[in-house]
C-alpha cells in the first residue's frame, strides 16, 4: 500500500513533483472527526503552521513523521510527538539569508517610508516635487538591537554592518563569537533604550511569548522602529497598536502578526507609520525550492524510520 500522506493544505505543483506514485496524499480539512482515514496516516506534511498537539497526533496511530516546510515549529508540540516516537523535521539554515534580507527590506521600508510614499508617487495629490515632505530616519551609523542572535540574527548582523551600523543583541546567553558579527551582548532593557531599530529574530517559545508587550514598547525610544520577522506572538499587538498611536515609538515593520492573518477591519492595518507583509520571511523562489526539498527528504526519511536530514527531535 502506498505511504498515506496527511496535508495542511494543497501543495504547489513544484513540491507535489518530488514525489511519486508511492505516496497517495488526504487533505486535513477533508477528514472528519471520524473519519477511518486518520488511522492510516504514515506521514503529516505541515505547510502551513498548522496546530498540532497531542490530540492531533493520537487520531493518527500510525504517524512516524512530522515534516514542516520551515524552521519555526512553534505550532507543534514537540513533547507529545517525541512521546509518542514521531520524528520531527524543519529546514534550518536554508531560509537565513532571504529572512534576513527581509527584515532589511521591512526596516529600510519603515525608515524611509517607502510604501506611504509609493501611494503618494502615484495618487493625483503629487504635482510638484517638494524636498520637506516625508522625512525618514537615518539608517546608516544608526544603532540595530537584535532579539535573537541565531542564525537568521547573525544574518542580519552581517548586514547591518554592512550599513555601518552600530549592533547590540540579546539572547538567551552571550554568543561567544558574537564579535565576528561586531555585535555586542546586552540587557534587554538596554537594547531596549539604545537602539533605533529593534529587530525581532528569535522563535517564538515560553520565555518569547508577548516580549515585546507595553513596558518594553514604553523603553523603546520615541524615535525607534520595530521589526518582527519572528512570531507574531513576540509582540502584544494591542500595545503595540497604542505605541504606534501614541507616539511611544515611531514606527513598525511587521511580516508575521497573532493572529495571521489580522482581521481585515484591524485597526494596526489603517495605521501609515506601520509596514506590513504577508508573512514573506523566506518567500524567495530559490529559497522556497530548498525548503522544498528538505521537507520532502525530512518526510522520507521518517518514513523509512532513517535520522532525519534537519530533525527538531
Ligand atoms: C515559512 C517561517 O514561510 O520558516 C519559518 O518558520 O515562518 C517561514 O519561513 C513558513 O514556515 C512556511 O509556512
Amino acid at each position: 500500500m502506498a505511504s498515506q500522506i496527511l496535508l495542511d493544505a494543497p501543495l504547489p505543483p513544484t513540491i507535489l513533483e518530488l514525489f511519486d506514485q508511492e505516496y497517495e496524499f488526504h487533505l486535513l480539512s477533508d477528514l472528519e472527526d471520524e473519519d477511518v482515514r486518520w488511522r492510516q496516516i504514515d506521514a503529516y506534511l505541515t505547510y502551513g503552521h498548522p496546530q498540532t498537539d497531542a490530540l492531533v497526533m493520537d487520531r493518527m496511530p500510525k504517524l512516524k513523521v512530522i515534516s514542516n516546510f520551515g524552521v519555526g515549529v512553534d505550532h507543534i508540540d514537540t513533547k507529545a510527538a517525541t512521546e509518542r516516537g514521531i520524528s520531527v523535521g524543519n529546514t534550518p539554515h536554508l531560509l537565513d539569508g532571504a529572512t534576513a534580507d527581509m527584515t532589511f527590506a521591512l526596516l529600510m521600508a519603515a525608515a524611509r517610508r517607502i510604501v506611504v510614499g509609493d501611494k503618494f508617487a502615484r495618487s493625483s495629490d503629487f504635482t510638484q516635487y517638494d524636498p520637506s515632505i516625508l522625512h525618514g530616519t537615518e539608517i546608516h551609523g544608526s544603532t540595530i538591537g537584535i532579539i535573537g542572535m541565531g542564525s537568521i540574527g547573525k544574518q542580519v548582523a552581517k548586514r547591518a554592518h554592512g550599513f555601518d551600523m552600530k549592533i547590540v543583541y540579546h539572547n538567551r546567553k552571550r554568543d561567544l563569537e558574537d564579535t565576528k558579527y561586531h555585535a555586542k551582548y546586552v540587557s534587554l532593557e538596554t537594547l531596549l533604550g539604545n537602539s533605533d531599530f529593534v529587530a525581532l529574530n528569535c522563535p517564538l517559545t515560553d520565555s518569547t511569548r508577548g516580549l515585546i508587550n507595553e513596558t518594553a514598547l514604553k523603553r523603546m525610544k520615541s524615535t525607534a522602529i520595530l521589526i518582527n520577522l519572528a512570531r507574531g506572538g513576540v509582540v502584544d499587538h494591542d500595545a503595540l497598536l497604542n505605541a504606534l498611536s501614541n507616539g511611544w515609538i515611531a514606527a513598525a515593520a511587521l511580516d508575521v502578526t497573532e493572529p495571521e492573518p489580522l482581521p481585515r477591519d484591524h485597526a494596526l492595518l489603517k495605521l501609515d507609520n506601520l509596514v506590513i507583509a504577508p508573512h514573506l520571511g523566506s518567500a524567495t523562489i530559490n529559497t522556497r525550492h530548498a525548503m522544498a526539498r528538505r521537507t520532502v527528504e525530512n518526510l522520507k526519511a521518517g518514513l523509512a524510520l532513517q535520522p532525519l536530514i534537519s530533525s527538531v527531535c
